[in-house]
């Protein structure tokens, strides 16, 4: 279902000239109100009045995540405290969080925007909206909250963890959509089968799935392991939380990002230059519709690329690529690029392995190693060694004709790996710190 018909639908030059009158909008707010944009302008000798059109965006300045970080907590809101009537921060794995603020407005429109992306999705006011994003500093359980209180729908505040009362309150309470990481999800399937809690004793039919990368064969095992038609849902705290961006169900291909709220490019990371639509690169978002912390020209470091074509579901919106991880997650094996949603799919095609594995990369010597940890289901465990040395020597060659590089295998036993509750941790590399 379509929730904003006036914005969803709208034609290309109307959301470009909506585009242009918000941009110039937030690019004054920011140059009088915030002193780390008037010095990035300044030194790239630029003002907002010489952005006389769509096209002139690429002149301003990137902001990225260290620039949070040098202003932390608080130096790159354009508004007074008095008016932010909530902060969020993303951990990081390293020092200190990045913090977000929002003013009333902006939690209306992030509520606005999560009701139209779980319309997108094809949840409506009759579902009962199972919401196991964790609550707190996250973006993801409240910023899905508020949004399934917006479309209508009977929320159930779950928040992540406590895995058993999960699966006793989705039967009893008739859960019809779940909110959660696609891992945490594969995880739930798990823990039902293993309470002999069949899907079709529950009333789920849609999980609403993201805030991690994930495969399109990952999401082939989430759907017959559920039952559920499985969406993508995008977003980052520094750009809104959830609900930047989600895939139709109408088409389940290609992220539709909210272009009457967000600006995005995509550019090559390293030289910084604007590619064209339908080139792979570095998504880039300008925000033009927020007050507590606009950001401009925002790196996200997230690989994907964007796809312009009309959408069958009537959404003129344009669509991401499937993302396919991070620049940051990005793994350099002995000058090979690979990222982890490749191993991934690898494994998610051969018979007798789960979809759940880890990667841990070292160096021995000068040379990067690469060992793909994998659990075998209980079938092949109970086999013959023979059968784990087949299935080991499959999985190499698979992986060395999609990447070319030679890795080593450890099939480990069922339910040895650990389990994730939200993002998971995929790679393990000793070649740091
Ligand atoms: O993960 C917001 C979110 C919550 C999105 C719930 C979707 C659902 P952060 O913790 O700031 O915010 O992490 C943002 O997670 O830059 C991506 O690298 C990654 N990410 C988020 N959604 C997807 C997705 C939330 N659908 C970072 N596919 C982003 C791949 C994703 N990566």
């Amino acid at each position: 279902m379509i929730w904003n018909d006036d914005f969803e639908t709208l034609p290309r030059e109307a959301i470009e000239a909506l585009q242009f009158k918000r941009l110039k909008q937030t690019l004054e707010r920011v140059y009088a109100t915030v002193p780390f944009y008037q010095k990035s302008f300044k030194d790239a000798d630029i003002t907002p009045a010489d952005i006389r059109s769509l096209a002139d965006l690429p002149k301003l300045p990137f902001s990225c995540k260290q620039d949070m970080r040098d202003n932390y907590p608080y130096g790159l809101f354009a508004v007074p405290l008095d008016q932010i009537v909530r902060i969020h921060a993303s951990s990081g794995t390293t020092g200190k969080p990045t913090v977000v603020g929002y003013t009333k407005r902006d939690i209306d429109t992030w509520s606005e925007l999560m009701a139209r992306s779980f319309a997108a999705a094809g949840a409506t006011s009759q579902d009962v909206i199972h919401n196991a994003y964790g609550y707190g500093l996250f973006t993801g359980g409240l910023g899905a909250h508020y949004g399934a209180e917006r479309l209508g729908a009977s929320v159930i505040p779950m928040s992540g963890g406590n895995t058993q009362k999960q699966m006793l309150i989705m039967k009893d309470f008739g859960s019809s959509v779940i909110t959660c990481t696609p891992s945490y999800s594969l995880y739930l399937a798990e823990a039902l089968s293993e309470a002999g809690i069949k899907h079709e004793d529950l009333k789920l039919r849609i999980g609403i799935l993201g805030a991690e990368p994930w495969s399109e064969e990952m999401r082939a095992e989430i759907e017959t392991n559920l039952g559920i038609k499985a969406i993508d849902i995008y977003g980052l705290s520094e750009i809104l939380g959830p609900g930047v961006g989600i895939e139709c169900i109408e088409a389940q291909n290609g992220l539709h990002i909210w272009e009457d709220h967000f600006i995005p490019e995509i550019i090559d990371p390293v030289s910084g230059e604007v590619l064209p639509y339908g080139e792979k690169g570095e998504l880039v978002i300008t925000t033009i519709t927020k007050e507590g912390i606009p950001m401009i020209r925002y790196r996200t470091r997230d690989i994907t690329r964007i796809l312009p074509e009309p959408c069958i579901c009537g959404r003129t919106h344009v669509r991401l690529e499937r993302l396919s991880g991070r620049t940051d997650d990005m793994l350099i094996i002995r000058g090979v690029n690979v990222f982890p949603s490749q191993i991934e799919s690898v494994l998610c095609n051969i018979d007798g392995v789960e979809p759940h594995y880890q990667l841990i990369v070292d160096r021995d010597g000068n040379l990067d190693t690469l060992e793909v940890q994998v659990e075998v289901n209980e079938k092949v465990f109970s086999d013959e060694i023979k059968v784990m040395q087949r299935l080991n020597n499959e999985i190499r060659k698979q992986i060395k004709d999609l990447l070319g590089i030679t890795c080593k295998i450890r099939l480990v036993e069922p339910k040895t790996i650990t389990r994730s509750e939200g993002k998971a941790k995929r790679v393990i590399d000793r070649r740091k710190g």
